[in-house]
């Protein structure tokens, strides 16, 4: 008789802080399988975009530091488009070389989505759970870049942080995506640059001529003077989840799932064929589906 496989015994190591198999229940999560782990809506979770270069991971590292001094614990789960390496890894040394002594209090992660066609939908909420679950008190999501695929993902945290540099070009990229309405806060990054100050009254003056918003908050830091990084971290711990926001993300939720679905349907590709042959139309095509 065959057993069926349980993880009570993984999770439960896991949770005693056992990072081995924390390790190895998030690849088994990322390979399909769901974890008996209750949902939470308790999770803290921070979505952290904005356009490739601006200093996001320097950033999350000087984060951490004052986060871990703080007594939380950090678990950043680094999404790469490309390569299972760069992004993650970069921030992996990074950690290891400013805070020899936080291992156990961070945890990162790296996610090639270029292993997943269909995107991460399925996996991220399961990883948040279970980094939660585990006692993970901070859980960011770290995404290179600021296109609409980034925004689908860090739609999956609760809170959302765009990083800006101070070039004008760095902000019309994000306004472009469309992020600005979606993030909570925007940080203007290498605000030891110049212009630094114009990039950050350019950014609020964009947030007044969208309809809402204006409640956004816009800071500026500098991640290798570190300065402006605990009023940032003040500024996260008591955000107030604005309800509007809330929803947008939801709704971008709501679409990678339908995408997801719409993608990993088995019979996608006879449909593709009637559609392209005139047999079916459009209509028909979606009610098949
Ligand atoms: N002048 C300045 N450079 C920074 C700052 N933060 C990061 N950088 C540099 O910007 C480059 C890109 O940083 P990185 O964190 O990899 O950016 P990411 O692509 O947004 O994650 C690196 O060379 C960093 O050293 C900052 O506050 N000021
Ligand atoms: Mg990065």
């Amino acid at each position: 008789m065959e057993m069926v496989l349980s993880h009570d015994n993984n999770i439960a190591l896991a949770k005693q802080g056992n990072r081995r198999e924390l390790a190895k229940l998030l690849t088994i999560i990322e390979s399909g399988e769901r974890l008996p782990i209750k949902e939470s809506n308790e999770s803290w979770v921070l979505g952290v975009t904005g356009p490739p270069g601006v200093g996001k991971s320097t950033l999350i590292g000087v984060m951490i530091d004052e986060w871990v001094r703080r007594g939380e614990k950090v678990a950043v789960l680094a999404i790469d488009p490309s390569s299972p390496k760069s992004g993650g890894a970069l921030l992996g040394d990074r950690m290891r070389m400013s805070s020899a002594d936080n291992g156990e209090s961070v945890f990162i992660r790296s996610l090639a989505t270029r292993n997943h066609p269909g995107g991460l939908m399925p996996f991220l909420d399961s990883m948040i759970n279970l980094l939660s679950y585990c006692g993970w008190t901070k859980i960011i999501i770290e995404t290179v870049g600021s296109g609409q695929s980034e925004i689908r993902i860090v739609a999956f945290a609760n809170r959302i942080m765009l990083v800006d540099g101070p070039d004008r070009g760095d902000i019309i990229q994000a306004e472009k995506a469309g992020i600005i309405e979606l993030a909570d806060i925007i940080v203007i990054n290498k605000s030891d640059l110049p212009n630094s100050d114009a990039a950050a009254i350019s950014i609020k003056k964009s947030l007044e001529y969208s309809n809402k918003g204006n409640d956004t908050i816009v800071m500026l830091t500098s991640s290798i003077n570190n300065t402006g990084v605990s009023e940032l971290i003040e500024e996260l711990d008591n955000l107030h989840v604005d309800k509007d926001r809330s929803i947008l993300r939801t709704k971008e939720r709501l679409l990678s799932a339908w995408d997801y679905r719409l993608l990993s349907n088995p019979s996608l590709n006879d449909i593709l064929l009637n559609l392209e042959s005139g047999a079916i139309n459009l209509d028909e095509a979606l009610n098949h589906l």
